[in-house]
């Protein structure tokens, strides 16, 4: 147990459940989810079901979730987020709300983006969350701009950027570290790092000593931590929001983490060794969360509450989900860009 956190201490026992709460959410949504969407896409060698309520590939961040909840618990409602194609932690973590969630990855019209996003490019500008996004690294330009409004604006919100282990070796990065160095922008660019950037392990694509080298080379401090335990999580972010916060500029958390399902829902990963999976799995940071609970004096009861509730919510997302309509034809095609037929012909 770290020194200043004992069971005597149950605020910080209160703060790690609340934590806690935060992956069981995720956990919850992300399992839903996969329920309702498997076999609905034809990749990966599965058949289209056609009967599937989320329709189009469904990125998974299980084993990811103590990244989204530990950076997510030191931002404000008024702060930004921009997320990646595997974005439903960041975005549930950031404050949304999960059945409007649920609604927007069955392309409902009660969405959070009246169903036209589903899960690959969902976003809630209510909560700041500016969007997932399902060109990799796409999301980092997006931060660095909505992070040098908010400095030419004279507002106080800073922006977290979310990014993959595989975004670092996209032009963006260097153009989007760049740029927020330069200018000192608020951000907090978190690389996600799963080990995979799809089917391909990245170590073996990325030269160098990989993220938080890269970001040091651009001039921004850069932390790396345990991304599957919590706490690290959330005290390096704590520590990173502080200095953006008091005017530092830019800053870098590379958060080790991995990949536990497959690059979508229906991939079977079987590029990988089972055993790195099992091993993996050891450290799921719900797994090592509990544990440390139980450490703080937290019972086993209270931690299975936490998980129920998290599944009653989100079994309510589900059902009021399932039962929601669908846009009609006008309302499908409003808000949609159109450019004209043929044009370029
Ligand atoms: C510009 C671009 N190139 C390729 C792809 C195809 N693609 C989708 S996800 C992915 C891997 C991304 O890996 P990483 O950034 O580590 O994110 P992770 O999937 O591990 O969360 C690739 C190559 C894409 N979506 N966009
Ligand atoms: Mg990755």
């Amino acid at each position: 147990m770290p020194a200043n956190i004992s069971a005597a201490n149950p605020p910080h026992a209160e703060h790690l459940l609340s934590l806690y709460r935060t992956m069981a959410r995720i956990r919850a949504f992300e399992n839903a989810a996969e329920e309702t969407s498997r076999g609905g896409v034809a990749v990966f060698g599965a058949t289209a079901d056609a009967t599937a309520l989320v329709r189009g590939p469904l990125h998974l961040s299980t084993g990811q979730e103590a990244v989204a909840a530990g950076v997510c618990a030191n931002l404000e409602r008024s702060d930004y987020l921009t997320s990646t194609h595997r974005g439903h932690g960041h975005t549930l973590a950031k404050g949304a709300d999960s059945t409007a969630m649920m609604c927007e990855l069955f392309g409902r019209a009660g969405g959070t983006n009246k169903g036209k996003g589903g899960s690959m490019h969902i976003a809630d500008f209510v909560v700041g969350m500016l969007g997932a996004n399902g060109v990799v690294a796409a999301g980092i330009p997006i931060a660095v701009g909505a992070a040098h409004s908010a400095k030419i604006r004279g507002s106080s919100s800073i922006v977290a950027c979310f990014f993959g282990d595989g975004a670092i070796n996209r032009g963006p990065f260097l153009e989007g570290l760049n740029w927020a160095k330069i200018f000192e922008l608020p951000v907090l660019f978190v690389c996600e790092d799963n080990r995979y950037s799809a089917t391909t392990a990245t170590d073996a694509m990325t030269a160098g000593e990989g993220a938080a080298a890269r970001a040091r080379g651009i001039g921004l401090p850069a932390e790396t931590v345990d991304g599957n335990d919590v706490l690290a999580v959330d005290a390096a972010a704590r520590e990173l929001v502080a200095r953006i916060r008091a005017g530092g500029g830019p800053q870098f958390l590379h958060a080790l983490t991995y990949r536990v399902k497959g690059h979508v829902s229906v991939d079977a990963a079987a590029y990988r060794n089972q055993g790195e999976v099992e091993s993996a799995l050891e450290s799921d940071p719900l797994k090592l969360a509990s544990r440390r609970l139980a450490a703080f004096g937290v019972s086993a009861a209270r931690v299975a509450e936490v998980d129920a509730e998290a599944r009653t919510e989100i079994e309510a997302a589900l059902a009021a989900a399932r039962a929601a309509r669908s846009p009609e034809s006008a309302e499908a095609y409003a808000d949609v860009q159109d450019t004209g037929a043929g044009q370029w012909h």
